[in-house]
C-alpha cells in the first residue's frame, strides 16, 4: 500500500517542492546578495544601484513612490549564476532567471525582434525551455500614431523574434510597460522553468492573442496568468488593467479603473483556484503586487486608493510607468501564493 501523500511530504525533503518566493525587502543590496538562496533581486529607480557585478541583480529604471524596497526572488538554494552571450542568468534545479537588454534607437520593432530571437535561442539551449513569466520595459510605449505606435511595433517585433506562432497553451504570462523617461534600451527579463506551466485566461477579458485588428497588426502574444507545474509555486499574474472584453474601461476615472483592475485580478485568482484549490481565495500576504501608474502626479492617489481597497498585508510597490494604451492610467502585476 502507498503511503498517503501528506506523510511523504512530511518526511521527505524532495526537490520537486523547490519553489520561488517573492518578497519586497528594505535591506542593503550586498546583504541580500549574500544569501545563497537568492535567485534574483531588483532595484527600482534612481535611488537603487544602476548595476552590480552579481548577475542576479537587475536595475529597473522606473521610479518608485517613496523609498523603494528591493524585490527578491528566493529559492531553496544551490543557485548558480553567470553572464553568457550578453545574458545575465541564475538558476536552481528547476527555475532560471535571466535578463538581457538591446539598444533601442527608436526602432522598437527591431529591438524587440532581436531580444526575442536571443531569448528563444538561449532558452532552447539552456535546459529551462519554458518561459513562465516575461517583463518587457521600453521607452515611450504609446508614442507614434495608429499602427506606428511603439507598443504595436513591439508586438510585431516580439512575434517576429519568436519566429513561429505560439499555440495559446505555450504563451507566457507577461508585462509590457513604458519608461516615462528615455533610457535608449529595451529591457527583457524572465522566469523560465524546466517544466511547462498552465497558461490561464480571464473569463472577463478577450484573450489578448484574439484582440481585433483595431489594436494593431499583430495581436499581443501573452496569457493572462501562468500556473506553474510545481504545486508549491505561486500563481504568476500578467500585467492587468481595466480591460473588459477587449475594450478599455473608465477612461475618465482612475478610481474606477483601479476597481476594474482588481476585479480582473480576483477573476484570475478564482480561475486559478478552480485548478489549484490550495491557493488563497483573496489577495493577501503572499500576493506582492507591482502597481504601474501613468501620471507621476497620481502615484500617491493610487497608493491611497489601494490602502482603501486592499488588506494592509498585501505588499505593493507603486511605480511610475506607462501602460500600453494611452487611456489606461494604471496596471498591476504580481504573484499570488
Ligand atoms: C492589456 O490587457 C494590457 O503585450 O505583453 C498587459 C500585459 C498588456 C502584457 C504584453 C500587454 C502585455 O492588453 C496590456
Amino acid at each position: 500500500m502507498r503511503a498517503p501523500m501528506h506523510a511523504l511530504n512530511d518526511s521527505l525533503p524532495h526537490p520537486a517542492a523547490a519553489s520561488v518566493r517573492v518578497a519586497y525587502r528594505h535591506a542593503p543590496l550586498d546583504m541580500l546578495l549574500a544569501d545563497p538562496c537568492l535567485l534574483a533581486v531588483f532595484g527600482f529607480g534612481d535611488a537603487a544601484p544602476a548595476q552590480h557585478d552579481d548577475p542576479r541583480y537587475l536595475h529597473v529604471a522606473l521610479q518608485a513612490l517613496g523609498t523603494a524596497p528591493f524585490e527578491c526572488w528566493s529559492v531553496a538554494g544551490n543557485v548558480r549564476h553567470g553572464r553568457d552571450d550578453g545574458i545575465a542568468w541564475s538558476a536552481d534545479a528547476t527555475l532560471q532567471f535571466g535578463a538581457l537588454e538591446v539598444a533601442d534607437d527608436g526602432d522598437v520593432e527591431a529591438a524587440s525582434a532581436q531580444a526575442y530571437q536571443r531569448l528563444q535561442a538561449w532558452l532552447a539551449a539552456s535546459g529551462y525551455p519554458h518561459p513562465l513569466r516575461l517583463w518587457n520595459y521600453m521607452d515611450a510605449i504609446t508614442e507614434g500614431e495608429g499602427d506606428g505606435e511603439r507598443y504595436r511595433r513591439f508586438c510585431v517585433g516580439r512575434a517576429r523574434g519568436i519566429g513561429r506562432e505560439l499555440a495559446p497553451a505555450e504563451l507566457p504570462a507577461a508585462t509590457a510597460i513604458g519608461d516615462p523617461r528615455r533610457s535608449g534600451r529595451f529591457q527583457l527579463y524572465w522566469l523560465a522553468a524546466r517544466a511547462a506551466g498552465t497558461a490561464l485566461e480571464n473569463p472577463r477579458q478577450t484573450q489578448a492573442w484574439r484582440y481585433p485588428r483595431q489594436y494593431g497588426p499583430q495581436a499581443p502574444g501573452f496569457a493572462r496568468a501562468m500556473l506553474p507545474a510545481n504545486e508549491s509555486m505561486p500563481l504568476l499574474l500578467s500585467g492587468t488593467a481595466a480591460v473588459v472584453g477587449h475594450a478599455s474601461q473608465h477612461g475618465d476615472s482612475l478610481a474606477a479603473q483601479l476597481d476594474e483592475t482588481l476585479a480582473n485580478l480576483d477573476s484570475l485568482v478564482a480561475t486559478a483556484r478552480a485548478l489549484r484549490p490550495g491557493l488563497a481565495a483573496r489577495l493577501g500576504a503572499g500576493s506582492p503586487l507591482k502597481v504601474y501608474v501613468r501620471d507621476a502626479d497620481a502615484l500617491a492617489q493610487v497608493a491611497a486608493l489601494l490602502d482603501q481597497r486592499l488588506p494592509p498585508m498585501v505588499p505593493r510597490l507603486v511605480l511610475h510607468g506607462h501602460v500600453c494604451r494611452r487611456e489606461l492610467a494604471v496596471e498591476i502585476d504580481g504573484v499570488h501564493a
